[in-house]
């Protein structure tokens, strides 16, 4: 892409153009390197939207929540874009389907735009993806750029490692569930929020989710900001003004607490770079038709080999 092809694409990204994005980011989908230029040149304006992340179980309520959201902004006066990333499903599949279903509300409104993304590659590649569609939203005059993901493994909560701020949605749950999700959520959520909390554990869930937050923060001194839990119902509205305003505080906290949002900054573009990387040296590897580490396997597996020789193997061969 030339310099005068990024200028152009540029131009219409930075005055709105919905359409542009749209296809920009599928070309990111199918992995079309020709982008680079453009990212580079997106990356250095952006910067001004609100990033917000969502993410928490399948089935929690998560795009039913976002939607609500969507609405209580746009009543703000604020232009939304929302990214759906969901590894779990096909392109054509189910969860993106329904959110599709959950999102029409706002289909007919120039001030939202929503995109789904799935597992058309893998989920490394996948996270990957997602952030350079960010980079493509956060170039645009949006005020809100929300990503939804399915929050489960490690490689699901990568997405949601490119927003600054991270809402983490979960259902009322016995107090082993909550122990067993407990690894690493306190790491991510900034805003918890119990949905379906009509359900009768909801109370029991807050008590416990807000104790494991305690303890994250005696473990964490250097952490200003106390994590809030709200209850939500998605469904019926409830507690969703309540979810956009704490999500406000959160953003007000950062911006009034420059050390503690420039040690999370640097940890984000820390995991980014090192993403770009490892995909940078992956398709050099391919490029020069080197077969990877698929040969090297067999001798892993019998340890007649190991994972730091062909590391640095590859790495040789890359030059
Ligand atoms: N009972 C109840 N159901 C809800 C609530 N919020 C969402 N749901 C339902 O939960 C299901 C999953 O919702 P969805 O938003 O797709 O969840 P996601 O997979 O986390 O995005 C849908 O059938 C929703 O209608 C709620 O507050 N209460
Ligand atoms: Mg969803």
């Amino acid at each position: 892409m030339d310099a005068v092809e990024v200028e152009a694409l540029a131009a219409a990204l930075t005055a709105g153009d919905q359409r542009v994005a749209a296809r920009l980011i599928t070309r990111i989908e199918c992995g079309d390197e020709s982008l680079v230029p453009l990212l580079q040149a997106l990356y250095r304006r952006g910067g001004r939207t609100q990033t917000i992340g969502v993410t928490g179980p399948p089935g929690a309520g998560k795009s039913t929540l976002v939607s609500r959201l969507v609405a209580t902004w746009r009543t703000q006066g604020r232009r939304v874009a929302v990214l759906a990333v969901d590894p779990s499903s096909p392109f054509s599949g189910g969860a993106v389907l329904g959110d599709r279903v959950r999102m029409a509300e706002h289909a007919c409104d120039d001030g939202v735009f929503i995109r789904s993304m799935a597992s058309r590659t893998h989920l490394g590649g996948l996270a990957r993806a997602a952030g350079d569609a960010l980079v493509v939203l956060e170039a645009m005059p949006w005020d809100v750029v929300l990503v939804e993901t399915v929050g489960v493994g490690q490689n699901e909560t990568d997405v949601v490692r490119h927003a600054p701020v991270v809402v983490l949605v979960q259902t009322p749950m016995g107090g082993d569930d909550v122990q067993a999700a407990k690894a690493g959520i306190t790491e991510i959520g900034d805003v918890f929020v119990v949905n379906k909390a009509d359900h009768p554990q909801a109370d029991a869930t807050v008590r416990q989710l807000l104790d494991m937050i305690a303890l994250a923060l005696r473990l964490h001194p250097e952490r200003q900001w106390q994590p809030p839990v709200l209850k939500t119902q998605a469904l019926l509205g409830e507690g969703i003004a309540e979810l956009a305003a704490a999500i406000d505080r959160c953003f007000a906290h950062f911006a009034s607490h420059p050390s503690d949002a420039e040690r999370r900054s640097g940890a984000r573009l820390r995991y980014r770079v090192g993403e770009v990387l490892r995909e940078l040296l992956e398709r050099r590897l391919r490029a020069s038709g080197d077969p990877g580490i698929e040969p090297m396997l067999p001798a892993l597996q019998r340890r007649e080999s190991d994972p730091y020789t062909v590391a640095s193997q590859l790495l040789e061969r890359i030059g």
